[in-house]
C-alpha cells in the first residue's frame, strides 16, 4: 500500500535537544526511495507544524513543556487518522511524545471502521507514567498509559477509544519506574521484557502476539523506539539502555511483522541525528523499514527456513 511519510520534529517531550532534526536525517538517510524500490508508492506530507498553543497547567511541577505537547497531540491525531485512509502512514519522529497523538489517530480511525486496534511498543522503556506519576517530567513516558486510557491525562483530548490493556504488547523492555511498574501490575499488558525473549527467544512472544490481531481482525500500530536497539548498534538515542536487541533480532522482528500484513501504522521516534556517527543510526533505522516494507535477505517461494 502507499507510505505516507509524516515528519514530527517534536523534541520537548525529554530534555536532549536534538530529535527535531531526525525527520530530516531519514529524508536523507533514503527512506522514501528504499520503499520506493520496494515497489510502495511513497506520499511525502512534509513536516506536521505546531498549532497555536492554550496555556495549562499541570499538578505535577516536574512535567516540562505541556502545552507544546498537547499541541502536538492534537495535530498528530489529525494527521494521523487521515493518512489512515489512504495508506499507511510512517511518522519520522521526533521523541515518543509525538505517539500520544499517532496512536490517538490511529485508534480514532479505527473506531470509526469498527476494528479493534492493537499496540506494538517496541521500546527499552515502558513508557507507562502519567503527568502525574512521572519524575523526570518527560512525556516522552507517557504515551503507553494514554493510550491505555489510565488516569492522568486531564489536560489532553481524551484518547478517542482507549486500548484494552490486552491489546497492547510492550517487547524489548528493560528500564520500568517503579511507579511505572506499579500501575503494569495492575493490568494484564503483555509485558515481553528482555528476560522473556531471552528465556524464549524473540520469535515465539512475538507471533502470538500476531496471533492476536489476526485472529480479531485488528488493526497494528507499530512504535519503534530507537532505544530497541541495542546501543552499540544504535548509538544515536538520548537515552540508550544496555541489552537491546542485536542487529539480526530487530531484522527478524521486521521480517514477521511484514509476512504478517497486519501492520496498519507505524512510528519510528527518538533518533537523534547529532549523536549519531555519519548517519549511521537513521540509515540502520530506514534498512529495518526496509524489512518490515518486504525486504528479503534471499526470497523463497515457499516460507520454509529449516
Ligand atoms: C524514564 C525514561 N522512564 C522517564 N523514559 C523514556 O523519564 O520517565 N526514555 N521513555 O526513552
Ligand atoms: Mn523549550
Ligand atoms: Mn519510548
Ligand atoms: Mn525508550
Amino acid at each position: 500500500s502507499t507510505c505516507i511519510l509524516i515528519g514530527a520534529p517534536i523534541d520537548t517531550g525529554q530534555k536532549r535537544e536534538g530529535c527535531l532534526m531526525g525527520p530530516a536525517a531519514y529524508r536523507v538517510a533514503g527512506l522514501a526511495r528504499s520503499l520506493e524500490e520496494l515497489g510502495h508508492p511513497v506520499i511525502d506530507r512534509g513536516d506536521v507544524a505546531l498549532p497555536a498553543l492554550s496555556p495549562v497547567t499541570c499538578k505535577n511541577p516536574a512535567v516540562h513543556h505541556l502545552a507544546e505537547t498537547i499541541g502536538w497531540t492534537s495535530a498528530l491525531a489529525q494527521a494521523a487518522e487521515a493518512a489512515m485512509s489512504e495508506g499507511l502512514p510512517i511518522f519520522l519522529g521526533g521523541d515518543h511524545s509525538l505517539s500520544l497523538g499517532s496512536v490517538a489517530g490511529a485508534a480514532a480511525y479505527a473506531a470509526k471502521a469498527r476494528r479493534p486496534l492493537f499496540v506494538l511498543w517496541l521500546d527499552a522503556h515502558s513508557d507507562y507514567h502519567t503527568p502525574l506519576t512521572t519524575q523526570s517530567g518527560n512525556l516522552h513516558g507517557t504515551p503507553v498509559a494514554y493510550i491505555a486510557g489510565r488516569e492522568g491525562f486531564d489536560a489532553f483530548p481524551p484518547f478517542p477509544a482507549p486500548v484494552p490493556a490486552e491489546r497492547i504488547c510492550l517487547y524489548g523492555i528493560r528500564s520500568v519506574d517503579r511507579a511505572e511498574h506499579a500501575g503494569l501490575l495492575e493490568t494484564d499488558m503483555t509485558v515481553c521484557d528482555m528476560r522473556v525473549l531471552d528465556e524464549r527467544g524473540i520469535v515465539a512472544p512475538l507471533r502470538e502476539f500476531l496471533d492476536k490481531v489476526r485472529a480479531e481482525n485488528g488493526l497494528l500500530h507499530v512504535s519503534l523506539d530507537v532505544d530497541f536497539l541495542d546501543p552499540d548498534i544504535a548509538p544515536a538515542v538520548g537515552t540508550t539502555v544496555p541489552g537491546g536487541t542485536t542487529f539480526r533480532e530487530a531484522h527478524l522482528v521486521m521480517e514477521h511483522l511484514h509476512e504478517s500484513g497486519l501492520v496498519t501504522s507505524l512510528d519510528l521516534v527518538e533518533l537523534n541525528p547529532f549523536l549519531d556517527e555519519r548517519g549511521r543510526t537513521a540509515k540502520l533505522m530506514v534498512e529495518l523499514v526496509g524489512s518490515l516494507m518486504g525486504r528479503k535477505v534471499f526470497d523463497r517461494p515457499t516460507r520454509s527456513f529449516g
